[in-house]
């Protein structure tokens, strides 16, 4: 049997190519996620906070006393995780109405880890 010499042997590996996709990483990524905080102050009215939740973030009444809640007493908590572009909006939606109703509350995101 005569082999090229640049054939290591002459035995396939007869996996059908199956070892291709294991031994490929898959370069597809998820997109990273952002995470939206809404930070206490001591100006802006509990009730309008509640609002907003509801609002914007589409919690029930009760899911958003208690998040503000959270907020009043700790200083900053998680409303939201959401795609670069969704935060994005939210973040704006949020400081648009507070502004326009002259509340100092403020509205940030940042990258999920
Ligand atoms: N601390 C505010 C108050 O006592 C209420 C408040 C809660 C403000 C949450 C902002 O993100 C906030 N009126």
């Amino acid at each position: 049997m005569l082999l090229h010499p640049l054939m290591m042997s002459n035995k396939s590996d007869d996996d059908g190519d199956a070892s291709i996709l294991l031994e490929t990483r898959p370069k597809t990524k998820r997109p990273p996620m952002y995470k939206v905080l809404l930070l206490n102050d001591d100006y802006t009215p509990m009730e309008f906070v509640v609002h907003v939740l509801e609002r914007f973030f589409g919690m029930t009444h009760a899911q958003a006393f208690e998040i503000m809640l959270i907020v009043h007493k700790k200083g900053v908590a998680v409303v939201g995780v959401f795609s670069h572009e969704i935060a994005e909006t939210k973040v704006g939606q949020v400081m648009d109405f507070a502004l326009r109703h002259q509340h100092p509350l403020q509205c940030t995101m940042e990258k999920e880890e």
